[in-house]
């Protein structure tokens, strides 16, 4: 069975030119003028690009007393209607737990997926356990990224004698380090402080995490990794402090990418002050909403190129799990979500508006992070032998977000009533059609793993930190008699 893709404009991140793309089976075989297939989509006044990549996404997320509600069905189908046809999660092992033991237990919740799929391993805790299993998950399990938590204290936070300890063995193994960059210590400080004063709502989370705790732990982390001699990924990159110490890391040569959400992208800290509870309780996710300046600051790296992806760390949890944190800020699950808005968002906003043309799009939306986490051009490509995931996006096709048609399980959605432009038409998940004329099709269980390997020596190169210290004992003539 093939299938053929008609009359669009095929956009990669480097160039946009007119052809069609024959899918054969699970992999894109063809693309050129007047191809033929057994089934013919019309992309006619449309855009065919690779499907987006979210590497950013918490599925049935074991968190804050709770697990987040869209799970690995529910979640995937979502990314698919919103043109997304691949997500990266994050295996979480508990404390004390083995790493590949975790990783059983992110196969077992994953069996139902409607697209593919990857994993990223969370350090949340170290020894010698994690030491030896870290390579049995580079080089068998195929999974390179390694996150690690600088808040959350007392749960998934990991101290910096750890995470230097961690980057060095990933600097072995070839893997790269991720860092979600919040100064943990400040963070608690400020939130028993913030409580013993009285302050109980939702806006009080906003309180404390300024952005200065995220430009500090960024800054960190980066000294870290360059020490180790790893690259190095900032999640949820969401301020401008965070982006300068990104910026000038990357200046210096160094091997660092930071990723903006399309929620800091899209929404600000006004978000918190609404005066409904549920309203700014929905939208706690860490780090916090911004106010203008740290957005306009996001949006000039996408368009400078100091920043990489746009990502969503989707993290969905329902209004009553919200609830839990009436009266203690601290107890709101953190989390948003937007898997499914990303793509249509980011149009809307980015290239509707001319901050972003449609081949940068492409490149943060999907073959950046291909590239990065080692699948390209499996992923990320509209090429021949690539995967056939495909977007088919129709530029002029409109709606309202809102939470009574979306595919996601929760029961609200931070973008309800914002306007976008430019939606799927068609979706491809490895040559199957999984959004036809705009109506959703898929399939639990088609999505498979994806594997990546570790990197090569070029990875490595970070500054010439080490050059300059290498150890090396000085000669000297004269040495005092000791304990005088
Ligand atoms: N931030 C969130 O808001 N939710 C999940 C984990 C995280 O770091
Ligand atoms: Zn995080
Ligand atoms: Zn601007
Ligand atoms: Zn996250």
């Amino acid at each position: 069975m093939s299938t053929v893709i008609k009359n669009g404009t095929v956009v990669t991140h480097d160039m946009s030119f007119e052809a069609d793309v024959l899918v054969e089976g699970e992999t894109i075989a063809a693309i050129g003028k007047n191809l033929d297939g057994d089934t013919v989509l019309d992309a006619t006044g449309c855009y065919v690009m690779p499907g987006g990549i979210d590497p950013h996404v918490h599925l049935e997320m074991p968190f804050m007393g709770t697990y987040s509600t869209d799970d690995f069905d529910t979640g995937t189908r979502a990314a698919l209607a919103g043109g997304t046809t691949m997500v990266v999660d994050f295996c979480l092992p508990q404390p004390g737990q083995g790493l590949l033991d975790a990783i059983q237990m992110w196969d077992n919740k994953s069996t139902r997926a409607h697209c593919d799929f990857s994993f990223h391993m969370a350090v949340t805790w170290w020894g010698e356990q994690v030491f030896d299993e870290m390579k049995t998950v580079v080089e068998e399990r195929g999974i390179n990224t390694f996150k690690h938590f600088m808040a959350y204290k007392g749960a998934l936070m990991v101290n910096d004698d750890e995470m230097y300890a961690s980057f060095q063995r990933l600097a072995e193994l070839g893997g790269i380090a991720m860092v979600h960059a919040e100064n943990g210590d400040v963070v608690a400080e400020l939130s028993a402080k913030l409580l013993a004063e009285g302050n109980t709502g939702p806006e009080a989370h906003a309180y404390s995490r300024p952005s200065q705790v995220e430009g500090e732990a960024t800054n960190r982390a980066i000294m870290i990794a360059d020490m180790a001699g790893v690259p190095l990924y900032v999640v949820h990159t969401s301020c401008e402090e965070s982006h300068e110490a990104i910026r000038r890391a990357r200046q210096q040569g160094k091997r660092v990418w930071g990723e903006p959400l399309i929620q800091h992208l899209t929404l600000d800290e006004s978000e918190y002050f609404d005066k409904d509870w549920d309203h700014s309780a929905r939208r706690v996710m860490s780090p916090p909403f911004r106010n203008k300046k740290h957005q306009e600051s996001l949006w000039h790296g996408l368009q400078a190129g100091s920043l990489s992806v746009v990502a969503t760390d989707h993290c969905a949890f329902s209004t009553d799990q919200k609830r839990y944190g009436v009266g203690d800020f601290t107890k709101i699950p953190n989390g948003t979500g937007g898997v499914e808005d990303r793509i249509p968002l980011l149009w809307t906003q980015g290239v509707g508006t001319g901050r972003l043309t449609p081949e940068e799009f492409v490149a943060v939306t999907s073959t950046n992070i291909a590239k990065i986490l080692n699948c390209y051009p499996k992923k990320g490509a509209i090429r021949e032998g690539a995967d056939a995931d495909i977007l088919v996006l129709d530029p002029e096709k409109e709606k309202t977000i809102s939470a009574a048609t979306q595919a996601s399980a929760i029961d609200y959605n931070v973008f309800e009533g914002m306007q976008v432009k430019g939606l799927p038409r068609f979706v491809l998940t490895r040559g199957q059609l999984a959004v036809n004329d705009g109506e959703l099709q898929s399939e639990p269980g088609h999505g498979k793993f994806v594997k990546r390997s570790g990197n090569g020596p070029v990875n490595k190169a970070l500054s010439s930190w080490k050059e300059l210290t290498s150890p090396r004992p000085v000669e000297r003539t004269g040495i005092p008699a000791t304990g005088v």
